[in-house]
């Protein structure tokens, strides 16, 4: 890596993220059926059907996973809490067994210098609450904010950060309007709802998380930076609507109490009753602001129902999911976001990495040149005033790329999904030299 741990200021924090369904090996420790594994189930949806059953285990095997992270010379950890494996019917009864898991979880990364950065919620929703409607449901925001008073009563006094619920936007648009996570739905209706009630969930877990004392609560969202796919005016609005619901919406919500024009020209008569009502609750205020980055997108304008668009392919370098590698991209969300939303909050890149087709014994030379382009994209926002805190690369493991299966690589270690055997690959070896520097 050409960055060194010194180019950072004192106290700028280097993490590593992952998932609860994405790793953990969901069938383990009495978790409850999600909605996942009925989506991973049905014909279709999932590369070879694949599902986080096993995962990478990392039920039984966190202490070597949380080992690999301490000898990287990590000062963080962000993961996620499933919702299912602490409530295996989403309400009611907790399993004494996903509170001690958690709990020692925690303990293992504050015993091996590792700050505790929790997501409560990364996609695997309970699937007695799916039936009820899911994230179409208004009462969503009340089972969501007990969810949060169970977890964090156990392990709330020892976490380092927390958020409640990752890139909204998968769980609104991704999930209900393309149908490509769970549960499928290509409805704008259920979208306007989703969008809508993610936000409100996320609001009632803040009230819940400070209503038990907590501090460093914060958001994480998504963004893709959208070029239009040529000069013309169709195309310039085209890319417009797509950066309003991938880009503005959320943050429109959370920091401005509005949601973004031209994306309420097609949501407006979908919305659930008194949506504007909500914002109040939406804004409640948070002590930072996580950024989940990749790429970029081309977008054209399409004949056919609104968004009437298409995302066609761009001419950068891609990685194995098909991303075009736009570091650029990185450094202009952090600009446009600090200087149009979040001013002087404190912001961490709390997502950013490359899927690659590794095969252990052989560098993964596209993720070192990714990372490295990546970080000094970050850096240079610094150089220019935005307040980042810490950067977190995705991910420690390779794991469970939710609907494209287990092929997609996206970790510094290697897993090898027959045996479970981890390997560092290059990438974090010359990311441990790096931060040792
Ligand atoms: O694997 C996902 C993760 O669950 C959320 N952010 C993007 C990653 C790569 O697609």
């Amino acid at each position: 890596m050409k960055f060194s741990r010194s180019d950072f200021p004192t106290g700028f924090q280097f993490a590593a993220a992952t998932s609860s369904y994405q790793i953990e090996g969901h069938r383990f420790g009495g978790a409850g059926a999600t909605h996942w594994d009925s989506f991973a189930a049905t014909p279709g949806n999932v590369v070879r059907a694949e599902n986080g059953a096993v995962a990478c285990d990392h039920y039984h095997r966190w202490e070597e996973d949380l080992d690999l992270m301490q000898a990287l010379g990590l000062d963080a950890y962000r993961f996620s809490t499933s919702w299912a494996r602490v409530l295996p019917e989403g309400r009611g009864t907790p399993n004494a067994e996903g509170l001690d898991f958690y709990d020692r979880l925690v303990d293992g990364m504050l015993a091996r210098g590792l700050n505790p950065m929790a997501t409560l919620y990364h996609w695997e929703l309970p699937a007695p609450l799916a039936d009820l409607g899911g994230w179409r449901n208004p009462d969503i925001a009340h089972w969501f904010a007990d969810f949060a008073t169970v977890i964090m009563k156990r392990i709330g006094d020892r976490v380092y950060s927390a958020a409640p619920i990752n890139e909204p936007w998968c769980v609104g648009w991704l999930s209900h309007f393309m149908g490509l996570h769970a549960p499928g739905l290509r409805d704008i209706r259920a979208t306007a709802h989703a969008m809508h009630h993610v936000l409100t969930g996320h609001g009632r877990a803040i009230q819940a998380m400070r209503a038990l004392g907590m501090k460093n609560l914060g958001a994480v969202c998504n963004f893709e930076y959208a070029h239009p796919a040529d000069d013309s005016e169709t195309a310039v609005e085209a890319a417009a609507l797509y950066d309003g619901y991938y880009n503005r919406f959320f943050v429109g919500g959370l920091f401005r109490g509005a949601y973004p024009e031209n994306v309420m020209e097609g949501l407006a008569p979908h919305m659930p009753k008194g949506w504007e009502d909500d914002f109040p609750l939406i804004r409640e205020p948070i002590d930072w602001f996580g950024i989940n980055y990749y790429t970029c997108k081309r977008i054209a304008p399409k004949d056919g129902a609104w968004p009437a668009h298409e995302e066609i392919p761009g001419p950068l370098p891609k990685t194995q999911m098909g991303w075009e590698v736009y570091p650029e991209g990185l450094y202009r969300i952090l600009k446009w976001l600090t200087e149009e939303y979040t001013g002087d909050l404190p912001i961490w890149v709390t997502e950013s990495g490359m899927a690659n087709p590794d095969v252990p014994g052989t560098p993964d030379t596209e993720r070192i040149a990714y990372l490295d382009a990546h970080v000094a994209a970050a850096r240079r926002a610094m150089d220019e005033g935005v307040p980042l805190k810490g950067y977190t690369f995705w991910s420690l493991l390779d794991n469970y790329e939710w609907s494209l299966g287990y092929e997609k690589r996206f970790g510094l270690v290697h897993v090898d999904f027959e045996t479970l055997v981890r390997t560092p690959k290059a990438s974090y070896d010359q990311l441990k030299d790096a931060l040792a520097r």
